[in-house]
């Protein structure tokens, strides 16, 4: 790539960096700090940006039914908000554009948490600035948990959060944002903040908590030696049953929960995780210590009721056009686009017309994928049950059934590309 003079490659196995677990932080009581951090890439130190200083920031962890309470502060030099993305919070919580944090001041982010357990995350959202902002090191993940629906789930040090993302060095090795209408990607994995890292696990059943927090990037997961996974859960939280599978397509802002069983695995035992789009060695598994008591994966999970359509149920259609526009608008953040009545459920198409991937995210709610045609031509495994970002590639055309049960006020439609979004491939909408 011109004018990048290097990237960390794949290293021996035994000078991987090991995997950075993010400080756990409980939401009820949280003061996250937007600024500048010494980000340590475990080669080598790099100037960004960081939530508490680190990437990603600290995980912050809450329960159904309590309430978060996050306080952040604002010491970067322009302006930024904090966007939860896929929690279901008010119109003045959500960290829209409109509110944005000027340098030097504060936001509290207050809500009850209203949704099923799952993994969200937060990230700015600041007008035209999102794509830099999160590639300088600004995300971090938020938990919901729900300890009746995850009974029996792997918890503690068994609970791995892996935020996906890649970087890009200038020549003297800092992380570098050059902005591209096609979307911002990198050369080399970051997982955790860190390229190409190693964790010993023990012989046991492990939980793994996987976002795609790539500005533009794609992922398609695997097993190096094409074994099989778990999957239990996405963005919206747990499935109605696990599921087999030796492949997940990621795109920017997705979720997935895995499992993985090492219970039969000596010591000894090597694994990697994949991304066979970009042909990375993602993170290097070394099982070692005493086998636990047998792994048992449930069976099933609570069930999820569908969202009832019909021939009268109201339809809309978005055009995800290029790099900036939908149904021929680019942004105007003062401007509703259109309004949708609290309580009704709807169906909305998303097509791609150029520009794709388009990762499509909803604030505000999660909707349920219906039907793909063209393209890759159908619903996949991961795309079940409760979603708020869906991935539209070229020729697609993704149809949802959404519903609003929770706030009125106003929430954006975008693409989760940051450089999209950043360009103007957004809209306003006010659940009323
Ligand atoms: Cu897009």
């Amino acid at each position: 790539m011109q004018g990048c003079a290097s990237h960390p490659t794949l290293p021996e196995s035994d000078s991987r960096p090991s995997l950075m677990i993010p400080r756990a932080m409980d939401a009820a009581d949280a003061l996250v700090t937007a600024g500048a951090a010494e980000l340590d890439l475990g080669s080598h130190v790099s100037r960004g940006w960081g939530y508490n200083a680190t990437l990603p920031g600290p995980t912050l962890r809450t329960r159904v039914g309590e309430r978060a309470r996050i306080g952040v502060v604002n010491q970067l030099s322009e302006d930024t908000t904090v966007h939860g993305h896929g929690m279901v919070v008010p119109a003045s919580m959500d960290g829209h554009p409109a509110d944005a944090v000027p340098p030097g001041a504060g936001y509290s982010y207050e809500y009850p948490i209203v949704q099923r357990a799952g993994m969200s995350w937060y990230h700015p959202h600041p007008h035209g600035r999102t794509g830099r902002q999160v590639w300088r090191g600004l995300a971090g993940a938020i938990i919901v948990e729900d300890p009746m629906a995850e009974q029996g789930l792997p918890s503690g040090d068994r609970e791995i959060p892996l935020l996906l993302r890649d970087g890009l060095l200038d020549r003297a090795g800092q992380l570098e944002y050059r902005r591209r209408d096609s979307g911002m990607v990198g050369n080399f994995p970051l997982v955790n903040g860190v390229p190409y890292p190693r964790i010993t696990l023990a012989p046991a059943l492990h939980r793994f908590r996987v976002l795609n927090a790539a500005n533009a990037r794609v992922f398609r997961l695997g097993m190096r030696d094409g074994s099989h996974f778990t999957l239990i859960g996405n963005d919206g939280g747990l499935l109605d049953q696990p599921l087999e599978l030796d492949t997940i397509e990621l795109g920017p802002a997705e979720r997935v929960d895995i499992l993985l069983d090492l219970s039969d695995h000596a010591t000894g035992g090597q694994l990697s995780l994949r991304c066979n789009r970009a042909g990375w060695d993602l993170l290097e598994m070394h099982v070692a210590g005493e086998p636990e008591r047998e792994a048992v994966i449930p069976t099933a999970f609570s069930p999820i009721p569908r969202l009832s359509v019909g021939p009268s149920t109201r339809r809309r259609a978005f055009r995800f056009e290029g790099h900036r526009r939908i149904n021929d608008r680019e942004y105007r953040m003062e401007h509703v686009d259109f309004r949708v009545p609290l309580g009704e459920t709807e169906t909305w198409t998303f097509e791609s017309a150029g520009g794709a991937p388009h990762p499509v995210h909803v604030h505000g709610t999660h909707f349920q994928v219906l039907s793909r045609s063209g393209g890759r031509g159908r619903v996949f495994p991961w795309e079940q049950g409760w979603k708020d970002t869906v991935l539209l590639e070229d020729q697609e055309r993704v149809e949802i059934a959404i519903r609003f049960d929770s706030y009125k006020g106003v929430f954006l439609l975008h693409c989760h590309k940051l450089e999209h979004e950043d360009a103007g491939m957004m809209l306003n909408f006010e659940v009323t």
